[in-house]
């Protein structure tokens, strides 16, 4: 069994699955964001349609330099967002690192919170706790303003690893089910384009923790340096490195372009089976 336990939700993860990315900022550095509700709406549908298994809707952009939004424009952009995908009967994950916005979020049918902070803010974790939704614990270097300036590593993977596993026992330590853990080395957070691939070569160091993997490379200035490419036409290579991460063990796979992932993941899964899971931490409870 590997089934990750989100809200109302139990994600089969017997397969790697699709989270597309639903981002309501005025400058998330891809794709423009859509402000508009009834644009991001219909965008979040589409991305259904196309077989995400979570659209994961962002208020606040984490992009280096980015301008924080305050707590007010982020409940506002994000929570009639949730609560319309939620009536639909989809999964929503939100990507905030704010309590109350969680707990809005929660309250308005969220069954998972994408923390790229690991539920370090003060209240976080009990927000999290005091409900039944999935968390993803993602890692990043320093702060989103200055994280890309001179990011350090004695041991990228084995760091990476370390703080994941320390996260994943804070939660545990809080009253969170093993199965409701998710875990994200961050790629692009704080890492340079030899620690991001680093991580993805050996990502399967990650998958050892026993958690369900998630990885979101897409569209990201690693696949710039390497295609040449500007954000706008880093499709193919998205495409590739989320093929990568699938291999390697990924079982989340965060996606602006839903449609061209699942088709690349059925050409691998037609080829041959993915390998089980590991989540032997959900299997023991
Ligand atoms: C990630 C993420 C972003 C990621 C998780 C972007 C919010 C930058 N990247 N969350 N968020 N993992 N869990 O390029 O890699 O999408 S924002």
């Amino acid at each position: 069994m590997a089934i990750l336990k989100a809200g109302l939700h139990d994600i089969d993860l017997s397969m790697p699955c699709v989270m597309g990315i639903l981002n309501v900022t005025s400058d998330s550095f891809s794709d423009g964001g859509r402000l508009e509700p009834a644009a991001a709406l219909a965008h979040a549908r589409r991305m259904l349609a196309d077989g995400a298994r979570i659209i994961d809707i962002g208020g606040e952009s984490t992009r280096p330099g980015a301008t924080p939004v305050d707590e007010a424009d982020e409940l506002q952009r994000v929570v009639p967002l949730v609560e319309a995908l939620a009536r639909d009967g989809a999964c929503v994950s939100v990507d905030t690192t704010k309590p109350a916005v969680m707990r809005a979020a929660i309250g308005a049918g969220a069954s998972m919170l994408n923390d790229v902070r690991a539920l370090q803010a003060p209240a976080a974790l009990e927000v999290a706790a005091g409900s039944n939704v999935a968390v993803c614990l993602m890692h990043m270097q320093g702060e989103p303003g200055t994280m890309q300036q001179a990011p350090a590593y004695a041991n990228v993977v084995g760091e990476i690893r370390a703080f994941l596993a320390r996260r994943a026992a804070a939660c545990i330590d809080a009253g969170i089910a093993a199965s409701r853990i998710v875990v994200d080395p961050g790629f692009g957070f704080g890492k340079t384009l030899t620690h991001n691939l680093a991580l993805l070569r050996d990502l399967a160091a990650i998958t050892t923790l026993g958690y369900p993997v998630l990885a979101g490379l897409s569209r990201k200035s690693s696949l710039g340096a390497i295609t040449g490419r500007d954000v706008g036409d880093r499709l193919a290579a998205s495409v590739a490195a989320a093929l990568a991460a699938a291999i390697r063990g990924a079982r989340i796979l965060r996606v602006h372009d839903v449609r061209e992932t699942i088709d690349a993941l059925a050409v691998w899964n037609a080829i041959e089976p993915w390998p089980a899971a590991r989540m032997s931490r959900q299997n023991e409870q």
